[in-house]
């Protein structure tokens, strides 16, 4: 390449990633009636700008090769900021390390545009080997908050060993999503914690914690389901008492393990959780999305649990890095009732399902509870189609 065809294939990318972000994302007809999928993903690795992949000196980089690819940008946190909604995502360099970027758009649903550097994550004296799936709260206490997970390698492997890995909650605060202030690793009860959120109120004075203990890296063996715990500080973070609210359960959506996705929503009846669950396959694990509340006044106490998933990986969604899974560890409800759910699809990219309040609310109180034997949901689903074959005949 001359110099001159080098600015003509740089003006070339740089219209294809414009007309990439410009794109209108409109919302897919059919659906089940409870939210609507959206027809392009929010973000992929080729919304990451091409500064960030592309060395764009002629002399350093003649053949405009890509320098530093991006794998994956998915599992995004999410806040309303300035009037936009900004995802705080998971973005996966080729080289396997994630770190996090804020994409910012206007609407939620499209146009949405990395900042020019991802962040710059502090650490603490134990360095990070990985971060990753940040739930972004508001606290009443006037700060935005990252909680994440944190990755290192397990000092009690042995030398050939090089996967095992120990998983714990990391924190951060800041006020303009720019500049982060890197406070102490939550400590708590469990040898390890992944899926850990920060509730938006203090409970009884405390910051509360939805956590996830689990005995290991990839099983929670003895430990698992959706933890509660309270501290008395966030500088330096410690759950002593860990409570159980929504176990793992036997041929469930959540057999093999659950967490808590993002900082629940306060709603008139109770606080709406989003939450992931994961079941065995002889394809491998299936993570699907699913809700449940909590009442206003005591968040341990589970006062809706509609059976099944909310949402599962459909088409190309099924597909990726860890194939037949859905995520979330972002959404916003906006002021005006919508709901912008924020969901990975298989550690590949990041989507958009919009819906509102009134419909979470009322899913959340009509759907039936898993009856959990295949005899009790034939009798709960004939109980339905009695009465609708009563209303179909009236109509003939
Ligand atoms: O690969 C699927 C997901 O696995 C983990 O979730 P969990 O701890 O519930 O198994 C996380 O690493 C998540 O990022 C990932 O999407």
């Amino acid at each position: 390449m001359n110099r001159k065809q080098f600015k003509r294939a740089v003006a070339a990318l740089r219209y294809r990633h414009e007309t990439l972000i410009l794109r209108r994302n409109p919302p897919l007809a059919g659906g089940n009636g409870v939210f609507r999928r959206h027809k392009y993903p929010v973000l992929t690795a080729e919304h990451t700008p091409l500064f960030w992949r592309y060395d764009f000196d002629f002399e350093r980089n003649p053949h405009l090769m890509e320098r530093l690819g991006v794998n994956a940008a998915f599992n995004s946190g999410a806040v309303e900021f300035d009037g936009r909604i900004a995802l705080v995502a998971r973005v996966e360099g080729a080289d396997r390390k994630s770190f996090f970027a804020v994409a910012e758009s206007p609407n939620g649903i499209d146009r949405f545009r990395f900042r020019d550097y991802p962040i710059t994550m502090p650490e603490t004296d134990d360095p990070d080997v990985n971060v990753y799936d940040m739930r972004v709260t508001r606290h009443e206490d006037g700060w935005i908050y990252g909680v994440f997970c944190t990755e290192r390698r397990d000092p009690k492997a042995s030398p050939g060993d090089q996967s095992s890995a120990v998983a714990q909650a990391g924190i951060a605060r800041t006020r303009d999503l720019e500049r982060w202030e890197r406070l102490d690793d939550l400590k708590s009860p469990s040898p390890q914690q992944r899926n850990v959120v920060l509730h938006p109120e203090f409970v009884g004075g405390k910051y509360a914690f939805y956590t996830r203990p689990m005995d290991e890296f990839i099983s929670t063996g003895s430990g698992g389901g959706i933890g509660f715990g309270l501290s008395d500080s966030i500088e330096h973070a410690v759950i002593r008492e860990e409570t159980i609210i929504d176990p793992k359960l036997y041929h469930t959506v959540n057999e093999v393990k659950n967490g808590q996705g993002p900082a629940p929503i306060k709603t008139s009846e109770g606080w709406l959780h989003l939450a992931h669950g994961v079941r065995n396959t002889a394809a491998g694990l299936r993570y699907v999305l699913y809700l449940l509340m909590t009442d206003l006044n005591d968040l341990t106490k589970v006062i809706r649990r509609p059976g099944g998933y909310f949402l599962a990986p459909e088409g190309e969604e099924r597909v990726g890095d860890v194939s037949n899974v859905v995520f979330s560890n972002g959404w916003v409800a906006k002021a005006d009732g919508r709901v912008f759910i924020y969901y990975g699809s298989s550690d590949t990219r990041t989507h958009v399902a919009t819906t509102t309040v009134e419909k979470l609310l009322d899913y959340c109180r009509n759907t039936p509870p898993d009856p959990l034997r295949s005899a009790a949901c034939v009798s709960q689903r004939n109980e339905m189609i009695r009465r609708n074959l009563e209303i179909l005949k009236k109509k003939r």
